[in-house]
């Protein structure tokens, strides 16, 4: 038994160890390779993600490939919204690095966001597999918006359960493209994703569990709020979120694996220096229409 999640035994006898963090992640060390993986070990990597929301595989060699097909054991593989970045070997992963990347892409992830939320099908999963890591700096912050909502008080979180965030392309997205490529591209890319309404409260895709979902990339504004009710109730959410209770940062190693649940996570990087390559392979799930307490 791990934390909540009943765990094989078959999954004991597969590893070295396996770590759980006090609140989140899971952690697991793997002594078998990648492809020898059963389905019982598979199933037992999706109870751990889906009750500690990131999960974190050290030692795994993923090519490419192989990438693509350890991220179909948690859902099916999403072909990216943007064609900057795609590996050369195959579409569906994306190379994230500094080397790169201009100034105002590395902005953006600076933010705490939720990966595509301005999508009305957000990102589900997401899996970053590490080739090369800066000796320090380029951590990953996850912001555990399941535990932040669960300890919001219950009077308080009452009115929250009608109110829907609008996720906006254009808020910090938009001029991203226009800043990397030109305004012409990220006026096109605004017409491809025009704003969308989803519930401020959600429920975690199969679970009966609720967390907040929010974005500082792209919530522009919460409805039916006035304008400063709207932008008054999201600092003090994002105050209450960005506890230092709440986030775990990820320092990386190389051939580490991370996986994270956009559901109900916050996320950004922080500190990425200039003079250190810092390498990551990119892979998503796609996900479902969020649904709200209401729905
Ligand atoms: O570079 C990172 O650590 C995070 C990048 C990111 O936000 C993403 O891949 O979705
Ligand atoms: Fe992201």
């Amino acid at each position: 038994m791990v934390g909540q999640v009943s765990v094989s035994e078959k999954m004991h006898a597969m590893f070295d160890r396996i770590k759980i963090y006090s609140h989140f992640p899971a952690e697991v060390y793997i002594d078998q390779p990648f492809p020898e993986w059963g389905d019982e070990f598979k199933e037992d990597l999706r109870a751990l993600l889906r009750n500690h929301h990131v999960l974190i595989l050290r030692g795994l060699e993923l090519a490419p490939a192989d990438q693509v097909i350890f991220t179909s054991i948690f859902g099916d593989v999403a072909k990216p919204w943007d064609n900057h970045r795609t590996h050369p070997e195959t579409a569906l992963v994306q190379v994230v690095s500094n080397a790169s990347r201009k100034e105002s892409y590395k902005s953006v992830t600076l933010h705490w966001h939720s990966d595509e939320s301005f999508t009305s099908r957000p990102t589900e999963y997401t899996v970053l597999h590490a080739l090369m890591v800066p000796s320090s700096g380029g951590d990953t912050l996850f912001a555990d918006l399941h535990a932040a909502y669960r300890d919001y008080g219950e009077a308080a979180k009452r009115p929250l359960a009608r109110l829907k965030a609008v996720h906006s392309f254009r808020l910090l997205m938009g001029p991203m493209v226009a800043a990397r490529i030109s305004p012409e591209a990220a006026r096109s890319e605004e017409e491809r994703f025009p704003d969308v309404r989803h519930p401020l409260v959600r429920t975690i895709p199969g679970t009966n569990q609720k967390a907040f979902f929010l974005n500082q990339l792209c919530v522009s504004y919460v409805e039916p709020l006035t304008a400063t009710e709207s932008t008054n109730l999201l600092n003090s959410l994002y105050t209450h979120c960005l506890q230092d209770m709440y986030i775990y940062s990820h320092k990386w190693r190389v051939r580490d694996t991370v996986i994270w649940d956009n559901s109900c996570l916050l996320h950004r990087v922080a500190n990425i220096p200039a003079n250190e390559p810092r390498v990551l392979h990119r892979t998503t799930t796609s996900g479902q229409i969020p649904q709200g307490c209401e729905d």
